[in-house]
């Protein structure tokens, strides 16, 4: 039978997920979803044979035919959901941040090494992206030396209404963050951050853009460029520069058009659609995973480091200060 989804908040990522579980993914049905907003539950749940709709997050994980979880509801609404599914045994993908903050992530850390097992996927799609893994087997098979530098840059059209300066780096970098710790194999160690004055373009009151720099425990060097309204559209790029060449993603060369006395190509205009690939290999390996009882992916280990490494950028961003990045915990055994 097909692995039976609770999806936890219908929003722009939620409702892309409950299409892509119901039209992209085999082996999967969508069997409840849960939102803050009603309406948006039932509209979403509507389409779909047998599923219902609700509002408590902890409802739609009780309905019938439920086997695992997608939490893809707003950052703080992560953690009482988390819990909730370790108190049913169910597995999950959580979108990132795990938490947007470290104690937050502690606590579902504890509560998942109390369970003894692992029941988390954490929703980093970019370890899924096709260039990212590429980079990756690139700078595992050392051939380029050693990493020096990630170069990466990070922009959106725009940011939504209840974006914040903080989220620049707990929503957005926190991506940049994961990606660095999975593509050196190394934690970052220590954060600045560089604010320009802000775009005219930007909201009111929003510090954008920023440029973030990490070091990392075996030398490298990270910076982020983060920049949530630049207007032409989504673009996220990194570039790895080692001792004996460098490699790069995100270059976007689809089909180059030449017509008008211009040449040029499309951007994509959100990450649902750059990484749409992406999030389809991501949930595809998550459903198999879990139909065959394992539970693979970026685990809640590396949602708490990006949630600790992210409040030692929020800290440096107040502050214009370097921060060291400390966790309260060392990595348990459950995490290898
Ligand atoms: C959003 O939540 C994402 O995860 C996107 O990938 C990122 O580009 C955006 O800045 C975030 O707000």
């Amino acid at each position: 039978a097909p692995l039976g989804i609770a999806v936890v908040g219908t929003g722009k990522m939620g409702a892309d997920h409950v299409r892509r579980l119901t039209t992209v993914i085999g082996g999967a049905r969508v069997a409840a979803v849960a939102d803050v907003d009603a309406e948006r539950a039932k509209a979403v749940a509507g389409p779909i044979d047998g599923c219902t709709a609700h509002t408590d997050p902890a409802a739609a994980m009780a309905a019938p035919g439920v086997d695992a979880v997608l939490i893809a509801a707003s950052g703080p609404a992560h953690e009482p959901a988390l819990l909730e599914a370790f108190r049913r045994g169910l597995p999950v993908l959580c979108e990132k941040p795990l938490t947007p903050d470290p104690g937050g992530a502690l606590r579902v850390l504890e509560a998942e090494t109390r369970l003894g097992r692992r029941l988390v996927q954490v929703g980093f799609m970019r370890r899924y992206d096709a260039e990212y893994v590429r980079l990756k087997a690139l700078l595992d098979e050392g051939g380029l030396g050693r990493p020096l530098f990630l170069h990466c840059r990070h922009r959106n059209a725009s940011s939504p209404s209840f974006f914040t300066t903080e989220m620049l780096i707990r929503d957005s970098v926190v991506h940049e963050v994961d990606a660095a710790r999975w593509l050196l194999g190394q934690e970052l160690t220590a954060v600045q951050v560089l604010r320009p004055r802000p775009s005219s373009y930007a909201p009111e009151g929003l510090g954008d853009p920023q440029l973030v720099l990490f070091e990392t425990a075996g030398g490298a060097v990270v910076d982020v460029e983060i920049f949530v309204n630049c207007g032409f559209g989504y673009e996220v790029r990194c570039e790895a520069v080692c001792e004996r060449g460098t490699a790069s993603t995100g270059a976007g060369t689809g089909p180059v058009v030449r017509s008008g006395g211009r040449w040029g190509g499309e951007v994509p205009q959100d990450f649902t659609v750059r990484f749409a690939d992406a999030y389809d290999r991501e949930v595809q390996a998550w459903v198999d995973a879990t139909r065959q009882g394992r539970v693979e992916g970026p685990s809640t280990w590396d949602g708490y480091m990006a949630a600790v490494v992210c409040e030692a950028g929020v800290r440096a961003q107040r502050s214009g200060e370097r921060v060291a990045v400390e966790a309260a915990v060392g990595r348990p055994g459950l995490y290898g």
